[in-house]
């Protein structure tokens, strides 16, 4: 990511020019990390001596990230339970693939549910997704209740004692609203049933300050308990990761970094904050 490369070699200079300052903040607002957040972080530097750049940028940084857990919370019920959810082309359906199939090589039983009934073509996709990881898949017919699904889902995950059900939902409905109204019925369905570990909303780093606002409006609806954070392959927007937490609060789980089922991995903020130096 080398967010703070530019910044960072600056430093290490004794002497920093306006047009070097002007340059720093121009890849860090690039970057997405929020103009706020870079003033923030540029009237810190300037007090900084070149030695504690590193170690006083990585710290005020991580004050910035969310300090609740990054693993997949656990309950009592033998099956976790895991929501995708988010907007349109975010990267759920895909995200959803990926989740199932990293739980999968970590020895778990999984179940994808696809809860997306809006567009055949979402059920297909997950699908041909689910037949080349080996995991079973529970879907309906177009536009049938996405409830329902997920009421069958969650049946079949307890009475075959697995370890997860993934489920797939839609990104746009007729309004906001019906989307919403669906989401909190998919909730309700599965908690008669068992418990929802975990609502992740997936977010496509590549629209920057847009995917902040998409986040306001799904946390309001429903209760989003950390966040799957996409396309940060070859992309220079690394900052949203700083920007969405630290608005928000709540942990990234899993950032995917393509389009392949194995470019995707549990967030690791130490490895994620020393990589924004080299
Ligand atoms: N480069 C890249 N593309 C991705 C990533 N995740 C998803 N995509 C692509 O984004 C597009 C939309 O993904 P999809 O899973 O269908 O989004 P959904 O509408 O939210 O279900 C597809 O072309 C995916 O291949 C990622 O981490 N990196
Ligand atoms: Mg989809």
């Amino acid at each position: 990511m080398s967010l703070f490369k530019k910044l960072f070699t600056a430093l290490k200079s004794n002497s920093i020019s306006q047009k070097d300052w002007d340059e720093i903040r121009a890849q860090l607002i690039a970057s997405d990390l929020g103009p706020k957040l870079v003033d923030q972080l540029i009237l810190k530097c300037k007090s900084l001596k070149p030695e504690d750049a590193r170690e006083s940028i990585t710290e005020e940084v991580s004050s910035w990230l969310s300090a609740k857990p990054r693993n997949i919370l656990n309950s009592e019920a033998k099956t976790r339970t895991i929501l995708i959810v988010g907007v349109n082309g975010a990267g759920k359906t895909t995200s959803a693939a990926k989740l199932a199939n990293y739980l999968k090589s970590q020895g778990s039983s999984v179940l994808l549910a696809a809860a997306d009934t809006f567009r055949a073509a979402a059920t297909d996709q997950i699908r041909t997704w689910a037949k080349s990881i080996d995991v079973e898949v529970i879907f309906g017919e177009e536009n049938s209740d996405p409830a329902s699904v997920a009421f069958s889902a969650i049946t079949k995950a307890k009475a075959s004692n697995l370890d997860y059900l993934v489920i797939d939902t839609a990104g746009r409905l007729h309004t906001k609203q019906n989307l919403m109204d669906e989401l909190a019925k998919i909730v309700r369905v599965v908690q008669k049933q068992s418990t929802v570990n975990e609502i992740l909303l997936v977010v496509d780093s590549t629209t920057g300050q847009n995917g902040m606002s998409q986040a306001a409006t799904f946390i309001e609806a429903v209760n989003i308990s950390g966040f799957i954070v996409t396309k940060l392959d070859g992309s220079a927007k690394g900052g949203i990761a700083i920007a969405i937490e630290k608005a928000t609060g709540l942990p990234i789980k899993f950032v995917g970094t393509g389009e392949g089922i194995d470019d995707f991995t549990p967030f690791d903020q130490d490895a994620y904050l020393a990589g924004l130096f080299d």
